[in-house]
């Protein structure tokens, strides 16, 4: 079989075979219910404003990938409004007052369609680009993210989002054994518990990347810059 055209991409534990055709970058969860006051992070007791320190590299990302018209990917988490698709065990889960499908100030929490569930302002996908919505932590469960990839010729993925150790992690190694190779942004990925961040990336990238790579926002955008002809934008109207 012919092996595709990389670029070494300065990572870790070793340079990432950047591919020269087949990237696609994936943004896990960037939610209002993750990231704002009144939604399910903060009902879980969590320190939800850690995770805006991420936004702006994100959103570089974001913009790169539309400049050189490479395939975006967004999902977000959420249930269908009757809960079928919420196992009792993860809407029981945990004391806090406010379960998912309760009424919380944005809306029912983690239910698909509230304002609560929406991406946040700053990275709202552009009409063409997909949007999964994932009732689980990784991102190929129950979803048609596996689909979409196939049908677009996707073996790479540089996967940002949040948060780092649960459904950043889940779908990286979900992604991984499906074959494909994962590169995860270290300043675009966060966690409301820094040490879980920090364990995350280590564990990735320990015994010879067996999870994948990690590298840095700045690196891929002059990575991106040098190796990809940037487009005309289509005009949206
Ligand atoms: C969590 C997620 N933490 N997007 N979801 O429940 O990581």
């Amino acid at each position: 079989m012919p092996t595709m055209p990389t670029t070494p991409l300065p990572a870790q534990p070793y340079p990432y075979p950047l591919p020269a055709t087949g990237l696609a970058l994936l943004i896990i969860d960037m939610q209002r219910d993750f990231i704002e006051p009144g939604g399910f992070g903060d009902a879980l007791g969590n320190d939800v404003s850690l995770l805006r320190a991420i936004i702006s590299n994100v959103k570089a990302l974001q913009e790169a990938f539309r400049r050189y018209n490479l395939p975006i990917f967004q999902t977000v988490e959420g249930h269908l409004p009757d809960l079928s698709d919420c196992p009792s065990s993860k809407r029981d889960r945990g004391t806090s007052a406010l379960k998912i499908g309760d009424p919380g100030p944005m809306g029912r929490i983690l239910v698909l369609g509230e304002p609560g569930n929406g991406i946040i302002p700053e990275l709202a996908p552009l009409p063409g680009e997909v949007v999964i919505p994932k009732p689980g932590k990784g991102a190929f469960f129950a979803t048609d993210l596996e689909h979409h990839l196939i049908k677009q010729g996707i073996t790479h993925l540089v996967i940002t989002g949040v948060t780092t150790e649960v459904c950043v992690q889940t779908t990286m190694r979900e992604a991984n054994d499906r074959g494909y190779e994962c590169l995860l942004v270290e300043d675009a990925t966060e966690s409301y518990f820094p040490e879980f961040k920090r364990a995350t990336l280590e564990m990735v990238r320990a015994q010879g990347g067996i999870v994948g790579w990690t590298s840095c926002t700045e690196t891929l955008l002059q990575a991106l810059a040098q190796h990809y002809a940037a487009q005309p934008l289509e005009p949206y109207l």
